[in-house]
């Protein structure tokens, strides 16, 4: 088996077997869609939304659209990390720094580093154009703003778990709002989390799936092949965009150097709530949990801009999925 650095023992990811009849390299949980509008009083939509393995138990931060259609963030705990206890109001912050007002949040990240929590998320800055937000927390009670990584227009930020040679890092996709059928992963590095620099381009666009833009997805897993990440591609169809998942090995002491990547998307909208929502034709990964002890992965993806899925894999089967078919 392909070693998990520095991860975590999560005795009880929620992970189902393989069935014997699937062919995929990831395959759904049979409770999908584990999360719905129900979930949360007066709300439109429940999706892409993350999750990490808390003391024996699971803590989320969920994109909750009421029936304003106003996008934020909510905590949730849960014990199992597939029934969960999501609060009806977004959280607020525990401090203010000014020039920064809080108006939208959504697409959310978790990434455990240096023992603290960081959430990394889309905001808006105090134009109201869309950046990436930081913020810390330990306990998923209180949690700390940080300023804001980049200038807009940019999203889906993706921290790595651990310094690189001295530098924190971020994956993350700018944008043009002029033309948005184009996006990139881009890798940033920064000594102390708040000045962010060395932006070098990791991945663009290709063909068929992964056509028009490419967006980091959860927080990349570190194993002895390299940094396994999962991310999201985008085609355009004459019927609008469809949302794919994708999967690359980044080089473990440079993770501006993609070893491997898929040519095959490793999940596509197939299941009905991942075809039919407010928005068609999207599967949208934000999480995966990984036991370092069995390798197993289950990956949280938003589904049709209006459910949370799950889909299993094991790592062993991911590396070798991605460099098969590289
Ligand atoms: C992206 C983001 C995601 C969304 C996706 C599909 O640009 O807005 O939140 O899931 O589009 O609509």
């Amino acid at each position: 088996m392909a070693k998990v650095l520095n991860g975590k023992s999560i005795p009880n990811i929620p992970w189902e077997e393989k069935p014997a009849n699937c062919k995929d390299v990831c395959w759904r949980s049979s409770l999908n869609p584990i999360l719905t509008r129900d979930d949360i009083e007066d709300a439109n939509s429940l999706f892409n939304s993350s999750v990490v393995a808390f003391n024996g138990e699971f803590r989320g931060i969920f994109r909750c659209d009421k029936t304003d259609l106003k996008p934020l963030l909510h905590k949730g705990k849960s014990k199992d990390g597939i029934h969960w206890e999501i609060e009806d109001e977004p959280f607020k912050f525990a401090n203010d720094i000014d020039g920064m007002p809080y108006e939208y949040g959504y697409d959310p990240r978790i990434c455990e580093l240096d023992g603290k929590y960081y959430i990394i998320w889309c905001t808006n800055t105090n134009s109201g154009d869309a950046t990436i937000g930081l913020a810390w927390t330990e306990d998923f009670e209180n949690i700390y703003r940080m300023e804001y990584p980049f200038l807009p227009y940019n999203r889906n930020g993706s921290l790595f778990p651990r310094k690189i040679n001295g530098y924190y890092h971020m994956l993350s996709r700018p944008m043009s709002p002029a033309f948005s059928d184009c996006g990139s992963i881009y890798d940033s590095a920064s000594k102390d989390l708040e000045f962010w620099g060395h932006h070098r381009c990791v991945m663009k666009p290709t063909t068929g799936w992964q056509s028009i833009k490419v967006g980091s997805g959860p927080t990349p897993i570190e194993t002895d092949e390299g940094w396994l990440l999962i991310y999201h591609a985008v085609k355009k169809t004459c019927n609008g965009y469809c949302y794919y998942a994708g999967a690359a090995i980044l080089d473990l002491e440079d993770p501006t150097k993609v070893l491997y990547r898929s040519k095959k998307y490793i999940l596509s909208p197939r299941e009905l709530y991942e075809c039919v929502g407010d928005v068609n034709n999207v599967v949208f990964p934000c999480a995966a949990l990984c036991d370092k002890d069995t390798g197993r992965i289950s990956i949280y993806y938003g589904a049709a801009d209006t459910v949370v899925g799950i889909a299993h894999t094991t790592v062993d089967d991911l590396i070798e999925f991605i460099k098969k078919n590289s």
